[in-house]
């Protein structure tokens, strides 16, 4: 995260219970630093179906607690406010009946004085809990809650941009917001591949990232370095977007029903090429990776290139064996794998099974990390999942070759 307050995880060392308080209070608190860039009014509004208001966020980190920890396991816990599990209920089918998602922008009350005082209750109780004799126990649902807010953190700041890309004002997040720093083109890294594992191994991880298990992989060349923003315009400036050979027959549909023509946040102005960015609007940094891409324009660029995108598995055993410089710093990277289960995959048949498992359709996975993403947060077996046509996510590509 591009901000000096992120807290570090602590994926290797069993936890601490003592550290599991620390930590706690560490991550509550870097949220509300993230808002605290906002005015009130920044964060009601819903700029998207796909986006949720910043008071939305900050509420619905927090029934997650109460909702998974505070409510089962806390005898004396007392509820802050009985329709909040009906407002802040994301997608939780075995918990029932919740606001329509695409009308999140419509709930100017609970007022965020009151969402505030909300995760000050909830605060209170937890630490209370993390200081009882059942902390032990808790500590995986702790880690998953804590994991669960900094994903948050990051689809705040995804939100917030796109709220703002929406203004003529085009407001800056953060003047000072450290824009992606300069790349260059990559190398192909050649890999021999063979017999390899993928997965979790040791640490906090999500379900989705197990089983650890063997994969077969042909021999591969893998790029170094994410595409550039200037190798993005050659793509533009060879009629990328307008030569449907290149394109996914879905990916081709989309760009002519909405006349894509760039990367999403680009525009012209006054014959240069702009992009909206937590800093505001910014002249693009043709040396700096490319940014805000569906997977419909990656696959589409890697087959101008003469290239493809790397599967999960080329992109996990390459970033084990060290070889991409751009790692999980920069962007997030689509991966030409569908957002399947791992073999063996179990999702537990509890309403937190509903976390990861039910979304294994019609996804794509992304690897890596993002500049947004809190510091310590991912790790090299670490699924993101997006839509093939969403983009408002910090969504870039490096390109991969067969060998031989
Ligand atoms: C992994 C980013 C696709 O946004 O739904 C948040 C993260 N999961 N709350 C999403 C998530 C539950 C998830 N993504
Ligand atoms: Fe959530």
């Amino acid at each position: 995260l591009n901000d000096m307050s992120a807290p570090r995880a602590m994926p290797e060392e069993a936890v601490e219970i003592g550290d599991l308080s620390r930590r706690y209070l560490e991550v509550r608190a870097t949220t509300l630093a993230l808002a605290a860039r906002l005015d009130a009014e920044d964060m009601v509004v819903q700029a998207m179906p796909d986006a949720s208001p910043t008071k939305w966020h900050l509420a619905h980190v927090t029934w997650f607690f109460e909702t998974f920890l505070l409510k089962p396991h806390c005898p004396d816990y007392e509820t802050f406010d009985p329709d909040y599990s009906y407002l802040f209920n994301s997608y939780y089918e075995a918990l029932g009946d919740r606001h329509p998602r695409p009308q999140r922008g419509l709930l100017t009350r609970p007022l965020l004085e009151e969402v505030l005082a909300y995760r000050g209750h909830v605060d209170e109780f937890m630490t209370q809990l993390l200081q009882s004799e059942q902390a032990a126990d808790l500590a995986e649902l702790v880690l998953l809650g804590l994991a669960h807010e900094e994903q948050h953190q990051e689809l705040i700041l995804m939100d917030v941009l796109n709220l703002f890309s929406r203004s003529r004002l085009k407001p800056a997040y953060d003047e000072q917001w450290l824009l992606p720093h300069a790349g260059r083109r990559g190398h192909f890294q050649r890999l021999a591949g063979g017999k390899v594992e993928i997965g979790a191994q040791g640490g906090f991880c999500f379900d989705n990232e197990l089983p650890r298990h063997p994969v077969w992989l042909q021999p591969y060349e893998i790029s170094d370095r994410l595409v550039t923003n200037g190798e993005w315009l050659a793509f533009m400036e060879d009629g990328g977007y307008n030569r449907p050979l290149y394109w996914l027959s879905d990916g081709w549909t989309l760009v002519q029903a909405e006349r894509w023509q760039a990367p999403l946040y680009w525009e012209h102005v006054d014959g240069v090429w702009c992009q909206m960015t937590l800093a505001g609007l910014r002249p693009v940094n043709l040396d700096a990776p490319v940014q805000h891409v569906s997977y419909y324009e990656a696959a589409a660029f890697a087959d101008w290139a003469e290239a493809r995108l790397p599967t999960e598995a080329e992109w996990e055993f390459a970033a084990s064996t060290g070889v991409l410089e751009q790692c999980d710093d920069v962007a997030w990277q689509w991966t030409q794998s569908a957002y399947s289960p791992y073999p063996g995959f179990k999702p537990q048949r509890t309403a937190v099974g509903e976390y990861n498992g039910k979304f294994m359709v019609s996804q794509m996975t992304l690897r890596g990390g993002a500049a947004i993403t809190p510091t310590g947060h991912a790790r090299s077996s670490y699924r993101n999942f997006f839509r093939p046509e969403q983009r408002w996510m910090f969504s870039s590509l490096r390109l991969a070759r067969d060998v031989g």
